[in-house]
């Protein structure tokens, strides 16, 4: 029998041995790895291997030339504040227009919150236990109404959990949401390789990939044929948030308002951080480029630098919301326009006997990319900051800090605050955290803006608020 393309393919590229066991599979098993195979591009992790593996490969982060970014303080931080009210009514404008898609990114596994489904059905709001979908969902749904424009949403998942994924939206009817404006898509894979730069199998018919990081949003949503749809429904402005966070704003009036008004092609939310080895990259400017720095990345002595006021140095933390122009997504989804990161990880893998292996240790690299790479390459990246407590409070571990518990306490501080700043009479502590359980639906306000005309129109009101329920 003559020997497939791919596998010649692959034994020239020296990656034969990802076939090692081809001839002992049955059909299916040959298929499922040929299929694999071909989503693999050979020359990019040739490339991978030889700046990221090889033993001379350069280590760690250039730091030359770093500076912390400058920034748009809010108004009483020291901004603008007539120019904040101009972005905030440019963002109006292009959200009635219909300008805007929401974009999340869902392809994470949940390692570390220990769940097992889609981290979007993990259910997260204090008294009713929505899930972290339907809480974004419930709030682009009142966007479109707010704004006389319903939303058009995508979803970028990965291969792990994109059917459960569908199934909950299918299971729960879209939330409300208009299900033709409501898009799945894959993030790509990337294989793992082992320290001398050969592919890795999991199994004899399954490659060890992995999905592509965050970054790989960008190819996805040009090969899914998302930028298209936006192109032809008139959409030039993507609202990018991640799946662990239920108080971002899905889309933010003034932040879309600032993109606009400053020409940027990528822009972004920056929080101070709370502390220095607080876990968020850092807004940097280098060569006059913006570039994010992760956490790992910067030394702590730098994460610790303080000015002459004994303010952190390098202060501005990066919340992963940003917003992007379609068409700078469409340049940035090319090959090769953003680099890879390497994670030294314990791959499950099969012997050359092909018996399981679980490593004890680190035996290889898997390859991610990172959204915010694209900040360099971006016109006139804008970073605006904004208050922790109306858009960051994410999910990502059991216990501790960003666990469900200090989410759920940041959203019933938030709904306390808004009722308070409504007249309501809410009994809270010294942290603001009330003592009732409080939930407000964003279909009845999901910010303060949406909450102080709801609330406005409510009639009769409740004096003192106990336990409530607003929808
Ligand atoms: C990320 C940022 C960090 C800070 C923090 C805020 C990186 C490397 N670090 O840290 O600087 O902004 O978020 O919360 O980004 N995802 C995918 N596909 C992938 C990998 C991740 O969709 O292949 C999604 C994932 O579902 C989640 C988000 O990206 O929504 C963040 O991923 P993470 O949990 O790995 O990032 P984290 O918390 O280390």
């Amino acid at each position: 029998m003559p020997t497939h393309p791919l596998v010649e393919q692959f034994q020239r590229a020296g990656q034969g041995q990802v076939f090692a066991f081809f001839d002992q599979l049955p059909a299916e098993g040959q298929s499922r790895l040929l299929e694999q195979a071909g989503e693999i591009d050979l020359a990019e992790v040739d490339r991978l291997v030889r700046t990221l593996v090889a033993k001379d490969a350069s280590a760690g982060v250039d730091l030359k030339g770093l500076e912390p970014a400058p920034y748009e303080p809010l108004p009483d931080r020291g901004g603008d504040a007539k120019a904040w009210a101009q972005a905030k009514t440019e963002g109006e404008e292009v959200l009635r227009m219909g300008r805007v898609a929401v974009f999340t990114v869902a392809g994470g596994q949940g390692t570390r919150l220990g769940y097992d489904g889609p981290k979007g059905t993990f259910p997260v709001t204090p008294l009713k236990q929505k899930p972290l979908f339907q809480v974004f969902a419930e709030k682009i749904r009142a966007a479109g109404v707010r704004y006389g424009r319903p939303l058009h949403w995508f979803i970028m998942t990965s291969h792990h959990n994109h059917e459960a994924t569908q199934a909950f939206f299918v299971e729960n009817r879209f939330f409300g949401l208009d299900e033709k404006r409501v898009h799945f898509f894959r993030q790509g894979r990337m294989p793992a390789v082992d320290f001398a730069g050969k592919i890795l199998l999991e199994s004899k018919d399954s490659i060890a990939l992995s999905p592509d990081g965050h970054g790989g949003s960008l190819r996805a949503l040009e090969r899914s044929g998302a930028l298209e749809l936006m192109a032809k429904e008139g959409i030039d402005l993507i609202s990018y948030f991640q799946v662990d966070n239920p108080l971002v704003r899905c889309v933010d009036p003034a932040f879309l308002g600032w993109h606009r008004v400053r020409g940027s092609e990528m822009s972004s939310k920056m929080v101070t951080k709370a502390y220095p080895e607080e876990k968020l990259g850092h807004f940097c400017q280098q060569n006059g480029k913006q570039v994010v720095v992760e956490y790992s990345d910067l030394p702590m002595a730098m994460q610790q630098e303080t000015d002459a006021n004994g303010k952190l140095r390098y202060i501005g933390g990066s919340i992963a919301i940003h917003v992007l122009d379609r068409e700078f997504v469409r340049k940035m989804s090319a090959a090769g326009a953003l680099p890879f990161h390497r994670a030294e990880k314990k791959i499950p893998v099969i012997d050359s006997a092909g018996n399981p292996v679980k490593p004890e240790k680190a035996n290889g690299v898997k390859f991610e990319l990172f959204v915010f790479d694209a900040l360099p390459f971006a016109k006139n990246p804008v970073v605006i900051e904004t208050r922790r407590e109306d858009d960051f409070s994410p999910v990502k571990n059991a216990e501790g800090v960003d666990s469900p518990k200090t989410s759920r306490d940041d959203q019933l501080r938030q709904f306390a605050r808004w009722l308070k700043a409504n007249g309501a009479a809410v009994s809270v502590d010294a942290t603001g955290l009330p003592s009732a359980v409080i939930e407000v639906s964003p279909l009845f306000g999901s910010d303060e803006d949406s909450f102080a005309d709801a609330w406005g129109k409510r009639s009769p009101k409740p004096a003192v608020v106990h336990g409530l329920y607003l929808v």
